[in-house]
């Protein structure tokens, strides 16, 4: 090295030297202020004593009455997540299919992902912060982190219909402010569009506008456009009966309306006019109870769509000319899907990889016919919907659904490249050109952040009317085997646990085996055992091939779930045979 170059590089070193020093000194400064606001703050959101908040499947949810606090800790979590993050995060105020006194909260990632599960841990240490350890505590996690504070941060805000939300959307804005963090608060919104915003915005616009109003266009431009050469219907009647739960999701397909022209009669009902949110209506009701909520008026073969409270999740029902009820869930709407995208991508020429990822909560029947008639992999993730989005990414093309209703479609990188390339090939044939097209607006019009119940009927929708099919059609293509979910009190459920997706109990030690026998004894049997992510109980799934078989398995390995793991109250009594 010349001298010069020395003498420069001694300058350069030292330079960099102070720089780190005069940074060390403004972050520490700049961080002992903030924390120390961040303490003062509390005393605006004290937290009560006795009482520990999990960061559970989907973020924190409670009584909304004490929630306060955890808003307010939620504030200054988002804005480090941010600041880590060098982008805009979002902060979801809801507690979805949850009755109405409840409320939640869940941070969204920068390109709309669930929050990164490394920081759960984060969540829930903050939110169990005393109000005075508050400042300790985000310090540790700045540390461990190696965070910048000094870095600006950024926040989407949005919260559903239930009356709980202004306020703990103030709670959560004051941590944020004590960060000195810049908000947008979106106000009501149901929990995927929020996602789709924070994406548009992270990805400068290439997404979609970072605008309500861009939702409903991108999403009504892309199903117009697939429905323009829908020639005369048979089968397929555009006319639908929307169940919104009594929740955003009603007020927003509203706002959708007049953009899809005339192409779609909706008919919106439990739109929050008169009923609760939650209560007798919307996707877990109908999918729980196999019934559609009192007092919709419903015409044989009329399809109907029922949403949870923050419209991410979605089933469709009717009732056959016999007057009978027929639910069409996740499963059935996977198979849908895959099935058609799967046709898309081989008229198109393009190699790409289609597989659909599913929970061991999936009909028997959906696995089966996906994998022997369909021909197209299943993987099985994990129940909650982080878990089957993380699986999804090892496809070109992940089509995940759980059954009761929560899912969408993930297309690599390198496959939305592909296909728009193929879409402006002119060297190709115009078939293969055609089907490209098709599959560009199918991404369009597929919220790929979240599952979402808007887009995942609007995609239903261009699919049933692209197949003229009514809802007898889509039913039948395949026969879902009967099931039975029932729930068992434990003292302590985290002595239930599992592997292999949830398929299997490695403890407590004798349950799996014992399962195993019972399983053994009937036809087309199966059954699992899981605790829950949401409620202090563990979950018991049985399949069969009659009704009757189902629920006597589900109760067998209840007994078993109760003697060996700790069940408490009385002991699960035989399903009656009347
Ligand atoms: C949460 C999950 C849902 C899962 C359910 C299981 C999200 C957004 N939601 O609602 O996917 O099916 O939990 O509940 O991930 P459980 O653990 O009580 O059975
Ligand atoms: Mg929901």
């Amino acid at each position: 090295m010349s001298k010069v170059m020395r003498y420069f590089r001694v300058v350069q070193v030292s330079l960099c030297s102070t720089w780190r020093q005069v940074r060390t000194v403004y972050r520490t400064g700049k961080m002992s202020d903030i924390l120390a606001e961040a303490v003062k703050g509390a005393a605006a959101h004290p937290r009560p004593e006795g009482i520990n908040f999990t960061y559970g499947t989907a973020g924190f949810r409670d009584k909304s009455t004490i929630l306060d606090p955890v808003l307010y800790r939620m504030g200054l979590l988002a804005a480090l997540r941010s600041k880590a993050k060098k982008a805009t995060v979002a902060a979801m105020i809801t507690a979805s299919h949850n009755p109405e006194p409840d409320n939640g909260v869940k941070l969204v990632d920068p390109m709309g992902e669930m929050l990164e599960a490394a920081w759960e841990k984060h969540a829930t240490d903050l939110a169990n912060a005393k109000d005075e350890d508050i400042g300790s505590a985000l310090q540790r996690i700045i540390d461990a982190l190696d965070i910048d504070i000094s870095l600006p941060s950024d926040v989407f805000v949005a919260r559903d219909t239930r009356p709980s939300g202004p306020p703990l959307t103030q709670a959560l804005l004051d941590g944020l402010k004590v960060m000195g963090s810049t908000f947008t608060d979106f106000g009501i919104l149901t929990t995927p569009q929020l996602h789709y915003l924070v994406r548009c915005h992270n990805s400068r616009g290439a997404y979609g506008e970072t605008t309500e109003e861009g939702y409903y266009k991108k999403l009504a431009q892309a199903f117009l456009k697939l429905r323009e050469d829908a020639g005369t219907k048979k089968k397929y009647q555009p006319v639908v009966i929307i169940d919104g739960a009594n929740g955003v999701g009603a007020l927003k397909t509203r706002k959708l309306q007049p953009h899809l022209n005339d192409s779609l009669k909706i008919t919106v009902c439990n739109d929050g006019s008169s009923g609760k949110l939650n209560e007798k209506c919307g996707a877990d009701f109908v999918k729980v109870q196999q019934k559609p909520p009192p007092g919709m008026e419903i015409q044989p073969g009329q399809r109907c769509v029922s949403f949870d409270g923050d419209a991410d999740r979605v089933v469709f029902f009717y009732l056959n000319k016999d007057g009978v009820f027929n639910l069409l869930d996740g499963d059935k709407i996977s198979t849908l899907i895959a099935g058609y995208l799967g046709e898309l991508v081989s008229a198109s020429g393009l190699q790409l990889n289609i597989g659909v990822v599913q929970t061991a909560y999936a009909n028997g029947s959906s696995t089966r016919y996906l994998e022997d008639v369909m021909k197209v992999p299943v993987s099985c993730a994990k129940t909650g919907v982080k878990h089957l989005h993380h699986k999804a990414l090892e496809f070109d093309v992940g089509v995940y659904f759980e059954a009761n209703g929560h899912g969408t479609v993930l297309f690599s990188d390198q496959a939305e490249q592909k296909i728009k390339v193929a879409s402006q090939d002119d060297s190709l044939d115009s078939g293969k050109r055609e089907a490209a097209t098709r599959l560009t607006l199918m991404m369009d019009l597929i919220n790929q952040t979240v599952g979402d119940a808007i887009s995942d009927f609007l995609v239903v929708e261009t699919i049933l009317s692209t197949r003229d099919w009514a809802a007898d059609d889509w039913n039948m293509q395949y026969k879902d085997l009967p099931s039975r979910l029932l729930k068992i009190k434990v003292k302590d459920r985290t002595a239930v646990q599992t592997t292999d997706a949830e398929r299997c109990a490695t403890a407590p030690a004798g349950l799996q085996e014992a399962i195993n026998k019972l399983v053994a004894k009937y036809q087309q049997g199966r059954s699992f055992v899981r605790p829950s992510g949401t409620e202090d109980v563990v979950r018991v799934f049985a399949e069969a091939d009659t009704q009757a078989i189902a629920d006597m398995l589900a109760h067998e390995v209840s007994v078993q779930v109760y003697q060996l793991a700790g069940g408490v109250g009385e002991q699960p009594q035989p399903p009656s045979t009347s």
